[in-house]
């Protein structure tokens, strides 16, 4: 049986001190343990930013890409070789600025990948520029009056984009964020999942209070599979929907409303109206809005290959087998 411990690397981890990266990246060990897969078939792939790094601390196959392409060529490996778990790691510039295009894609297509977005709201590595996610009105290096730009829900873009599952979670929140990954793991198309995460180096504006024992109980939604939408300290806020609308009302155990919603994780309409809420006017939602089975794109693909008797091709016969055309 395997442990944490043997996906541990021999480099040196190197983050700022107090970098929720290095829990992040036992977490993804942990995972990894449970998962009961020969150490071999788990690859994991980064592009360029804070935790480009990550992959070198795991004692796994790896790659480490170039800019922005890591979902690109993750899907590579997927098609080439589908037994392989190929897990993506991208930040909110590297996965949602830069390398949007090629995350919608992968997510569209539902290829086979486990992408994990690290989004701290700010370009850390590149030290405090302005991102797609920083809040309205961030101050950083490149918006010093603030940043009057309109930000990426990351959530939204995944469910837009149909990707089959989709969840969010929040640095503080250990458990959940362990019982998101595991939960993960099991599905066979694309997942994405959020990690809403805070830069110890960087200042940048966010709802921090969210990692506040006190207050966090006012500030965040956990949606459950099958549960009314409820929050606050004594769970007596739900979320109604009228008119297509979120509404908040406040528990009245006499009164129970007609339009109370049961959350159901594979109705994808009611995921994108619960991934437009946003703080002030609500709380944050996070853990698991939507999961879909949609078959991936490889098992299309090899499918196709196979019923046509197309043998496919290794690596190296495709960069030798083409002809030269003189020109
Ligand atoms: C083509 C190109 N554009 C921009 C950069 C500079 N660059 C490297 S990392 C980075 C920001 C990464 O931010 P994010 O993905 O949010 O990850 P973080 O560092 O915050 O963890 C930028 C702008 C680059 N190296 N190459
Ligand atoms: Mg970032």
């Amino acid at each position: 049986m395997l442990t944490r411990k043997d996906f541990i690397s021999d480099i040196p981890v190197k983050w700022c001190a107090g970098c929720w990266n290095f829990i992040i990246l036992s977490q993804l060990q942990n995972t990894f343990a449970n998962i009961w897969i020969p150490k071999e078939n788990i690859v994991v792939v980064s592009g360029i930013w804070c935790a480009w790094r990550l992959p070198y601390y795991m004692d796994t196959y790896w790659f480490h890409t170039i800019h922005w392409r890591a979902p690109t060529i993750a899907t590579w490996i997927k098609l080439t070789k589908p037994e392989l778990q190929t897990w993506v790691l991208t930040g909110d510039w590297d996965g949602l600025s830069i390398g949007w295009n090629h995350l919608y894609h992968a997510m569209r297509k539902n290829i086979w990948l486990k992408i994990v977005m690290l989004n701290n709201q700010i370009y850390a590595l590149t030290k405090w520029q302005v991102s797609p996610t920083s809040q309205v009105w961030s101050v950083t290096k490149t918006t010093p009056l603030g940043s009057i730009d309109n930000p990426i829900n990351p959530i939204k873009f995944a469910i837009w984009a149909e990707c089959a599952f989709v969840a969010r979670s929040i640095d503080t929140e250990i458990s959940l964020t362990q019982e998101i990954l595991d939960r993960a793991v099991k599905s066979d198309s694309t997942v994405f999942i959020e990690i809403l995460q805070k830069c110890v180096t960087f200042e940048v504006s966010g709802v921090n209070q969210i990692r506040d024992r006190e207050l966090k109980e006012e500030l965040i939604l956990r949606i459950r599979n099958w549960e009314p939408l409820i929050y606050w300290k004594n769970k007596d806020k739900w979320i109604v929907i009228e008119n297509f609308k979120p509404k908040i009302i406040s528990f009245n155990p006499e009164n129970i409303p007609e339009n109370i919603v049961i959350y159901d994780e594979t109705n994808d309409e009611l995921a994108y109206i619960i991934s437009n809420l946003n703080y002030p006017e609500f709380p944050i939602p996070v853990w698991i809005f939507k999961t879909s089975n949609r078959t991936s794109y490889e098992k299309n693909y090899n499918d196709e290959l196979k019923r046509n008797n197309i043998k496919d091709k290794s690596l190296k016969e495709i960069l030798y087998d083409y002809e030269v055309i003189d020109i």
